[in-house]
Formats: structure tokens, C-alpha cells, sequence
């Protein structure tokens, strides 16, 4: 099942969330900033251990002091116009955390719109890349949940959803 919603991510009560990291899984801003403060140091001990994230890529982490089980630490690209491969990356970014999340057995996820705060990705390019991804995955999970910040971006995810078309990937 998927669904989208608005909400914060760090109160989610699923098996895992996904985080909007930088490559240095350094924390930042952003959903990063809020999960890193909501979950407590131990996770960022974690995320130091491990060092590095290439864009397009995940890694995973306990949750600290957050409801869900594990944090997925994936790393979107930089909107540099979208001749740069940002698409593929994207799409990268959430193919490689349904991976992850689907080898460690867990069953529920949710995303963030990743790359659509700091790093500039069009909103709706975005959500369609997200959705189609989790299409792809439907089958591997209870539930897909797509949490989105504010009223203006779930109704991009709604939008998508009621469409039959626009789920497919453009790359
Ligand atoms: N729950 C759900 N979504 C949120 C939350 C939250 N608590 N807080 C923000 N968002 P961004 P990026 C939304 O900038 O563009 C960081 O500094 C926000 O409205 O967090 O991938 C990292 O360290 C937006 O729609 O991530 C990196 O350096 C979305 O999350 C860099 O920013 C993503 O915005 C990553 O940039």
C-alpha cells in the first residue's frame, strides 16, 4: 500500500524512515536537522562511523530514541538545471533505500521528499520520480508512506495519485 500524508517524519511509527542526508552524513538542516535532534547522538555516532554516502546511494543506522526501528540515510543530488543526471540520481536515491530496507526485512517505510528542500529538485519532477519508485517496491512492503511537510507539497503527492498517468519515470 501507499499512501501520502502530511506530517513530521520523525514521528513516524514505521520499521524505518529515510533521511535526507548530505555525503558527509555530517547532519544539517532540514528533515536531517530535525531527525538527528529527534533521535539523539547515538545516531549521529553512528553515521560518523560510518563516514560517507555517495548521492544515489544508502546506508542504514539504528533510530535512537525515535519510534521507528532503523534509519535509512540516503543522499539525493543537487538540482544543478537537470542536465546533470539529477533524475537518474534521484530515482537512485530511492531505489537504493527500498533495497536496503527490503534485505534488513523491514516491512513498513517512509520517505521524505528528498532533495526538494536545500537542494532545490522541482517538487513535482520529485514526486514523480518518489512515486513511481514506490511502485516499483509496492510489493515488498505492508506500506509505503510518503510524508510531506507542508499542505502545498501533499497535494503534489495527491495530485500524482489520482492521475493514472505521471507515475512513470522520465529519466
Ligand atoms: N518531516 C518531513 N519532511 C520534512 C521535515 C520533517 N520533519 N523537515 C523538512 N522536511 P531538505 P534536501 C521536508 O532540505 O533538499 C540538509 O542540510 C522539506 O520541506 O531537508 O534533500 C542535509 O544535511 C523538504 O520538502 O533535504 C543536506 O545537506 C524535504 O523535507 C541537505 O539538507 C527535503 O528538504 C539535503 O537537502
Amino acid at each position: 500500500m501507499i499512501i501520502a500524508k502530511r506530517g513530521d517524519i520523525t514521528r513516524e511509527d514505521v520499521d524505518v524512515i529515510v533521511n535526507a542526508a548530505n555525503e558527509g552524513l555530517r547532519g544539517g538542516g532540514g528533515v536531517d536537522g530535525a531527525i538527528h535532534r529527534a533521535a539523539g547522538s547515538s545516531v549521529m555516532e553512528a553515521c560518523r562511523k560510518i563516514g560517507h554516502c555517495a548521492t544515489g546511494d544508502a546506508v542504514i543506522t539504528p533510530a535512537g530514541k525515535l519510534k521507528a526501528r532503523r534509519i535509512i540515510h540516503t543522499v539525493g543530488p543537487v538540482w544543478n538545471g537537470g542536465k546533470s543526471g539529477e533524475p537518474g540520481l534521484l530515482r537512485d536515491a530511492y531505489r537504493t533505500s527500498f533495497r536496503l530496507a527490503k534485505r534488513e526485512g523491514l516491512r513498513s517505510i517512509a520517505f521524505p521528499a528528498i532533495s526538494t528542500g536545500v537542494y532545490g529538485y522541482p517538487k513535482k519532477e520529485a514526486a514523480m520520480i518518489a512515486l513511481a519508485a514506490g511502485r516499483e517496491f509496492e510489493e515488498d512492503f505492508d506500506e509505503i508512506r510518503f510524508v510531506c511537510f507542508s499542505v502545498g507539497d501533499l497535494a503534489i503527492y495527491k495530485d500524482i495519485l489520482n492521475s493514472n498517468t505521471g507515475v512513470g519515470f522520465q529519466p
